[in-house]
């Protein structure tokens, strides 16, 4: 690829990730050719739409496929640079699976030229991309692959996570800084010099490997360290005392910043990539395995606290509010929100209702529970007992006036002037008059 002349680019996998990559090389002037397996997908993109919610990014799609600088297929084209951003989910035992990082590699190993370069980002246990090396290798015999030969390599192949929050992506991807793996030094400058074109972000050269573990170490760590506050709310309702209180006045230390307890930490990174390293080495992952089952038991916990609650209040009308894995925004999926709240209206029937600014109906696993969607003023008025799962700006809005007369269970720490019943710390169990 020559400094002066943008590359072409193939980026496989139109998700949450790729789609917006595509979308921004192709806004820094590449010609983008994206590939996805869904013949839905693909007619949806070229109209110039998305498939997906992220912010900005409508826009951003209409915007360069109306220039014709992207361009979308179910098949992969010849391109200068390919970038694979398939997912990598688990399986029932937590072992990873990498099978769509190298169907992947199968269909981009057809169309590889000498000079191309080869870029993973999907989150991949540490070795993968050499795994997808070694398929290129295998399949492409006539060109010479990194770290298998003494000459220069006809290809480069190297990792690059990203790091973005979902809501921010577009902001994200051009901001933060980038790890960038190679499997030999010259990978690594080759996928540098494509990275320039679109970050602004520092990008930092390393190997493949340390790059793959670094993704999995960045979300293992918040996993453990929301673990470590979900851990503190359960003993301090168990001690009865106000663990927002504690953490707050904890964080005043210099060098003390606990993070925010929860229902559970959904989403589809920080609950999976920890299992990867797991997986890796069983033997020496006590913390992170721990820190996995906490995060999944404070589910369970606010489950049982929330049906005690209800219990204490018989003939109270519920409103569960929020199902989205986190604050303003409208994905439910893997959500802990989401699965406290169809539990309880399985459980209560019609008493349960659901406030969800960000849904038009309820998920489909509400059929036949006699849960509603209602909005937050009409819980405000119907319900006497409010349980908060999201933290939306919506929800946190709601002055205490307009509140104080209800029962909460915030397990979010939104609305943290709600008076405790009877002088209590804890979430009260007494239905307010
Ligand atoms: N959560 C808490 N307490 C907190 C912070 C988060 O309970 O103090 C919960 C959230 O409510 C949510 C879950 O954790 O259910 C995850 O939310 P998040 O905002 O921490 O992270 P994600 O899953 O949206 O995105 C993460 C990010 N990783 C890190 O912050 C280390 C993002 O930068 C990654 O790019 C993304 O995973 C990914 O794709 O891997």
């Amino acid at each position: 690829m020559k400094s002066d002349v943008k590359p072409s680019v193939c980026v496989v996998g139109l998700g949450y990730i790729g789609l917006p990559t595509a979308a921004i090389v192709a806004r820094s002037g590449c010609q983008v050719h994206g590939v996805d397996v869904s013949a839905h997908v693909v007619d949806t993109i070229n109209r110039g739409e998305i498939h997906i919610e992220e912010v900005d990014l409508d826009g951003l799609v209409h915007g360069v496929v109306s220039r014709g600088l992207l361009k979308a297929s179910t098949e992969v084209a010849p391109s200068d640079v390919f970038v694979i951003a398939v997912p990598t989910p688990f399986d029932k035992d937590h072992a990873p699976d990498i099978s769509y990082v190298l169907a992947a590699g199968e269909a981009v190993a057809k169309v590889l030229k000498s000079g191309d370069t080869v870029i993973l980002e999907s989150t991949s246990p540490v070795g993968t991309t050499e795994q997808l090396r070694d398929l290129i290798a295998a399949r492409r015999p006539d060109l010479k692959c990194p770290g298998l030969t003494s000459e220069t390599p006809d290809l480069s192949i190297a990792y690059c996570p990203e790091r973005v929050l979902p809501g921010k992506i577009l902001e994200e991807l051009t901001n933060n800084d980038r790890s960038i793996g190679g499997i030999t030094p010259r990978c690594a400058r080759k996928a540098l010099t494509f990275y320039k074109l679109f970050v602004r972000g520092e990008c930092v050269v390393t190997d493949s490997r340390s790059a793959e573990m670094t993704k999995l170490v960045e979300n293992a760590y918040r996993d453990v360290n929301i673990a470590f506050a979900n851990e503190l709310s359960i003993v301090s309702d168990q001690m009865g005392l106000d663990v927002w209180e504690v953490i707050r006045l904890a964080n005043r230390h210099p060098r003390v910043n606990i993070l925010t307890p929860g229902p559970g930490v959904g989403g589809h990174c920080i609950a999976v990539d920890p299992w990867f390293i797991v997986h890796g080495a069983p033997e020496h992952t006590p913390l992170i395995r721990t820190a996995r089952g906490v995060n999944d038991g404070k589910i369970h916990h606010v489950i049982a606290h929330a049906e005690a609650l209800i219990e204490a209040n018989p003939g109270a009308q519920i409103a569960c509010l929020g199902l989205a894995f986190k604050a303003n925004i409208d994905d439910f999926r893997e959500s802990p929100a989401r699965l406290v709240a169809v539990t309880l209206a399985r459980k209560y029937g019609a008493r349960v209702k659901v406030v969800e600014p960000y849904a038009s109906e309820l998920p489909k696993e509400f059929a036949g529970t006699d849960a509603g969607l209602i909005d937050i003023d009409t819980a405000l008025e119907q319900a006497q007992v409010l349980i908060v799962l999201v933290d939306h700006d919506q929800f946190k809005a709601v002055p205490l006036a307009e509140r104080a007369r209800h029962v909460v269970y915030d397990t979010r720490g939104i609305w943290l002037d709600q008076p405790k019943p009877s002088g209590q710390a804890a979430p009260g169990l007494k239905l307010a008059s």
